[in-house]
């Protein structure tokens, strides 16, 4: 049995490095493993899904799936708290975690193996970390397996030649509103971060890292920027505020992306997987869009509807969900 929780993770996974500013900001002593081929099989031994980050806790259980890890780890280690006490910005901050888990990946998956560029980038380093300390060749040899691996993979996520300028628009327009938003505090619900800058921060901290997404956010979005690097090694800087504050420039990313984009996607992904559709084709604010349906987004939606169907007093939430087109969505 070990001491700390072991987190087996990849750099350049969004998930992973988000559960580990997690563990980073609640100061939960932990240890960094990088899952290639030393620690496969300690990997085996927990792993129910071939999926990262996989943390093992003190105990010995292993824990899948960031935002499940998350709360896990809130329950048990509930100071600081990730979650704003005025209960319209702590549902909000839920609606952004998955809008980041779910819509950001496919910003963040689309740009990194888009163009030639970031696909040699993002190959090259992952290679170089999963064969660490390898001659060059072996790693080229490995790149190039991987690129060619995952070009094959990104209609999984949804992007092709259709929704491809929809995945960059949607990104760009969101660092826009992001940047507005982020000139007036340091995270996303105040002066400490919140559940939804963990999510939304790891697709976007992973798009930084890669040539194309990299030069917008460094060309135009230094808020943006400082904000990424602030949740390296996130702080509590002072409170949360209340809806009230964060209404002006919040209120504009949650109706053109979450309420305009996210949620009619989510909506037409679980009708088609009732349906049984190989594929479907909606159409969203940002234009049509066609893809095969994706089976675990069907999973966290009905998590997050449960989220929403617990808060106590809906009152005054269902009217800023009203307003931002997400209301519909989170009630079916
Ligand atoms: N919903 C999961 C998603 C995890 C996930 O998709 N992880 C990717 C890497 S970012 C993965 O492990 N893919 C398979 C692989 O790398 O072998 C979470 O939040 O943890």
């Amino acid at each position: 049995m070990a001491e700390v929780h072991r987190i087996y993770g990849a750099e350049m996974s969004p998930y992973s490095v988000k559960v580990r500013s997690y563990f980073r900001f609640k100061g939960i002593p932990h240890a960094w493993l990088i899952r290639n081929t030393q620690t496969q099989a300690d990997f085996q031994k927990y792993a129910k899904l071939p999926i990262i980050p996989l943390v093992v806790t003190p105990g010995d259980q292993g824990v899948q799936d960031s935002t499940p890890i998350i709360e896990q780890l809130e329950a048990d280690h509930p100071e600081p708290g990730i979650h704003p006490s005025d209960p319209v910005a702590a549902f909000l901050s839920a609606l952004l975690e998955e809008f980041g888990d779910e819509w950001g990946n496919k910003w963040m998956f689309h740009l990194r193996w888009a163009r030639d560029v970031d696909q040699i980038a993002a190959a090259g380093r992952i290679a170089s970390s999963m064969l660490f300390g390898a001659e060059d060749a072996k790693i080229e040899g490995m790149a190039a397996q991987i690129r060619e691996r995952m070009l094959g993979r990104v209609w999984f996520v949804g992007s092709n030649e259709q929704t491809a300028p929809q995945i960059e628009r949607s990104f760009r327009d969101a660092l826009g509103l992001l940047e507005v938003h982020l000139a007036e505090r340091p995270y996303l619900f105040g002066a400490r971060p919140a559940f939804g800058d963990f999510g939304l921060w790891g697709q976007i901290y992973e798009a930084w890292t890669d040539p194309t997404a990299g030069a917008w956010i460094e060309g135009g979005a230094p808020n943006v920027l400082a904000w990424i690097q602030r949740m390296t090694w996130p702080r509590v800087l002072g409170d949360f505020e209340a809806w009230s504050t964060l209404e002006r420039t919040l209120m504009p990313l949650l109706e053109t992306q979450v309420g305009a984009i996210f949620l009619p996607w989510s909506l037409a992904n679980e009708r088609a997987l009732a349906a049984g559709q190989e594929e479907f084709s909606t159409v969203l604010g940002s234009g049509t869009w066609t893809q095969k349906p994706q089976k675990y987004h069907a999973k966290s939606l009905a998590a997050l509807r449960a989220k929403y169907a617990a808060v106590a007093d809906k009152t005054a939430l269902d009217s800023v969900l009203e307003r931002a087109g997400c209301l519909a969505g989170l009630r079916s």
